[in-house]
């Protein structure tokens, strides 16, 4: 075989495709897996006899497949030599579209079945339920679609393979069927969205902030913090001109409502009672990700963002229905923000209203002794400001 014949070969080619496909899922799977077993900080190691096995595997299936492929080809021939029809490839094509729409049949139920269990559990959110409504009719109707089109293109390939009794009908254009293929799926789609449109309205268009506990989350590299307001009920207004190294978040002492707000670790919400989450960034766009409550929205630094919700079901109704001792929910970031956004995540605890109030009468003031410090100092140095600071520290 000549180079340029070498190079041209299909059968190489495809060979390469499939071997670069395989090998690249393969050396990803494992880097991944190394990952999570050995810690973050030593260097992913990749196991290169694991990866040799399966593409020694993979060559041996290929070479099954050509020996098979092979032994019918001169079973063919030998068939013609003896002056008898040979095998009939078309029909042997048609039952192999047959055995893949099978076993692409049973892939999918796999896939609902042994994948689908690993999905969330039910949603712990008032609008939560609407949500996966949605995402319950889209699955079903994309599913009627994926079965009823899977069905006809190999049932058709099996139906009209090639015979000699009959001739194929050419059929260049028809615009009836592209006016049904066109207009259905439009249809389908403009409702789809429509009902969407008016879910995700219900769900943010909300002007009514009576009762609402404000939580602020602020996004930075790599945490989120948590600031509560609190005896007054009120969050203290913020300026990013107050950054500092002991107020990181910026609050603005200069306003009473801010002296007794909390700052805390974890995320507790009373069950039941609407929760505003104020959402900022510090640095560079986060989003914050809470999938049990079905609660995503982005955290953009200058523009902060606001996210309703009502938790329904506590931490622990969720852990005896998971049959989960240890089950938490979790806030996460959904944006890829840099190297530690892995593990940007806080844990979510929904409680009882009695519960709640204990917890919140142990969280220590934002105003705490090095900002009080800090703001003390800020007095020496400018002037200025002393009388909104000795307001500060008078509190
Ligand atoms: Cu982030």
């Amino acid at each position: 075989m000549g180079f340029r014949k070498f190079i041209n070969s299909k059968t190489l080619l495809s060979f390469i495709t499939a071997f670069m496909l395989l090998g690249t899922n393969l050396l990803m799977a494992q880097t991944e897996a190394a990952a999570t077993t050995g810690g973050q900080t030593d260097a992913p190691q990749v196991d290169w006899t694991g990866v040799a096995y399966y593409v020694l595997l993979f060559f041996l299936v290929c070479l099954g497949v050509a020996v098979i492929g092979k032994i019918l080809k001169i079973y063919d021939l030998t068939l013609k030599i003896q002056g008898k029809k040979g095998m009939k490839w078309n029909t042997v094509m048609a039952v192999i579209c047959l055995v893949f729409l099978l076993a692409g049949i049973y892939g999918a139920y796999w896939s609902f079945t042994v994948q689908g269990s690993m999905t969330l559990p039910e949603a712990a959110s008032e609008h939560g339920v609407k949500i996966d409504e949605m995402f319950t009719v889209t699955t079903v109707l994309t599913m009627i679609v994926f079965f009823i089109t899977q069905i006809l293109l190999f049932g058709f390939l099996f139906q009209y393979r090639h015979s000699d009794k009959r001739r194929a009908h050419f059929l260049p254009h028809n615009n009836t069927i592209e006016k049904i293929w066109t207009i259905a799926p439009a249809i389908v789609l403009t409702v789809l969205v429509v009902f969407g449109f008016f879910t995700w309205q219900k769900i943010m268009n909300t002007t009514d902030t009576k009762g609402d506990i404000n939580i602020d989350i602020t996004g930075h590299q790599f945490a989120w913090e948590l600031r509560y307001p609190g005896k007054d009920g009120v969050l203290g207004p913020k300026d990013f001109r107050m950054v500092s190294a002991a107020n990181k978040l910026g609050v603005n002492f200069k306003k009473r409502s801010s002296f007794d707000d909390l700052q805390v670790d974890t995320m507790y919400l009373p069950v039941n009672k609407s929760i505003r989450l104020n959402i900022q960034a510090l640095d560079v766009i986060h989003s914050v990700y809470m999938p049990h409550f079905r609660v995503q929205l982005n955290a953009v630094p200058g523009l902060p963002t606001f996210f309703k919700f009502t938790p329904t079901i506590t931490t622990a109704q969720m852990r005896t229905q998971l049959d989960d001792p240890k089950f938490e929910y979790l806030v996460y970031c959904n944006k890829i923000c840099g190297g530690g956004h892995y593990n940007m995540q806080k844990v979510v605890r929904v409680v009882t209203e009695a519960e709640y109030q204990a917890w919140l009468s142990r969280q220590k003031p934002y105003l705490n002794d090095a900002l009080r410090k800090e703001l003390h100092f800020a007095a020496a140095d400018q002037p200025k400001t002393e009388s909104q600071n000795r307001l500060a520290l008078n509190n």
